[in-house]
């Protein structure tokens, strides 16, 4: 099997390297941090070619994925993975270009690495496309804003292509976690550690070692069986009632 993972180089995308390649299977691992995907080059072995990618420039995309050597070439499996939210801010406080750089990473990036992919998937019918949502496009919560927004886009797009690729062996699914600690919420809030550590004080966060095993599971069902959308969360996670403001 032949992985391409986008956010390699941290996180989820990492633990799914790391999953894929105990498995047996070659992984492109791509990420703007080349350094990192170097380090994890030298922990699992030349199975592992990094890949310096940032997928919002589409050019990039089609360029990396159109000169893979022969090895790594026939991708079997995309995991659309590289993401970010950006602060907590109410939707008048917030800075636009946050707004913009999660669009552009969130969906953008996910378009452009989709449509790389699929036509070679088609071409060979197989394969699957496993996109990372999260429960911020299903439930809203105050600061969600445009974060939640483009994990309500990876839902709905993840459902369509399924749409599109009836009557090919190519499958596709939607993951979409709470709670998870890794360098998200770092990101999130600018690099603040104390800020990100708060955040998962007292509880117990799923672990990306969680979501690796999610998509190996979903990956490894027998080809007739596509797991449409996986929503999980930690068990000290739940929903709450709706917000209202008394006089
Ligand atoms: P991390 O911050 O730990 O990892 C994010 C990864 O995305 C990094 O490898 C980063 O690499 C990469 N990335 C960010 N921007 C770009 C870009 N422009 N081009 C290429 N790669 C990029 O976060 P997680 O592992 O937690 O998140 C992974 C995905 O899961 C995201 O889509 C996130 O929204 C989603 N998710 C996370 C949850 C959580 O609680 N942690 C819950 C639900 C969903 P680099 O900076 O080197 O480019
Ligand atoms: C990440 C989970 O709840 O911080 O998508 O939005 S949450």
């Amino acid at each position: 099997m032949i992985v391409f993972v986008t956010g390699a180089s941290a996180g989820f995308g990492a633990a799914i390297a790391r999953r894929f390649i105990a498995d047996g299977a070659r992984v492109v691992a791509t990420a703007r941090r080349l350094d990192r995907l170097h380090a994890l080059r030298e922990e699992l072995g030349p199975k592992l070619l990094p890949i310096e990618l940032d997928v919002r420039d589409n050019a990039a995309v089609e360029r990396a994925v159109a000169a893979l050597p022969a090895e790594f070439a026939e991708i079997d499996l995309l995991v659309n993975n590289a993401g970010l939210a950006l602060g907590l801010q109410p939707a008048h406080k917030t800075d636009l270009a946050d707004w913009e750089r999660m669009v552009d990473t969130n969906i953008k990036g996910l378009m452009y690495c989709t449509r790389a992919v699929l036509p070679g998937m088609v071409a060979r019918d197989r394969g699957h496309v496993v996109n990372l949502g999260s429960v911020a496009g299903e439930w809203p919560y105050p600061g969600g804003n445009v974060y939640g927004g483009t994990k309500a886009f990876v839902r709905q797009f993840s459902l369509n292509l399924k749409a599109d690729l009836i009557g090919t062996q190519v499958r596709v699914s939607e993951i979409e976690p709470g709670m998870a600690e890794s360098e998200f919420s770092l990101v999130r809030f600018g690099g603040d550690a104390e800020k990100a550590k708060a955040v998962y004080a007292g509880m117990q966060p799923l672990t990306p070692e969680d979501i690796a095993d999610t998509v190996h599971w979903i990956v490894s069902r027998p080809a007739h069986v596509n797991i449409n959308t996986i929503s999980l969360m930690p068990t000290c996670q739940a929903f709450s009632p709706f917000a209202v403001k008394r006089s």
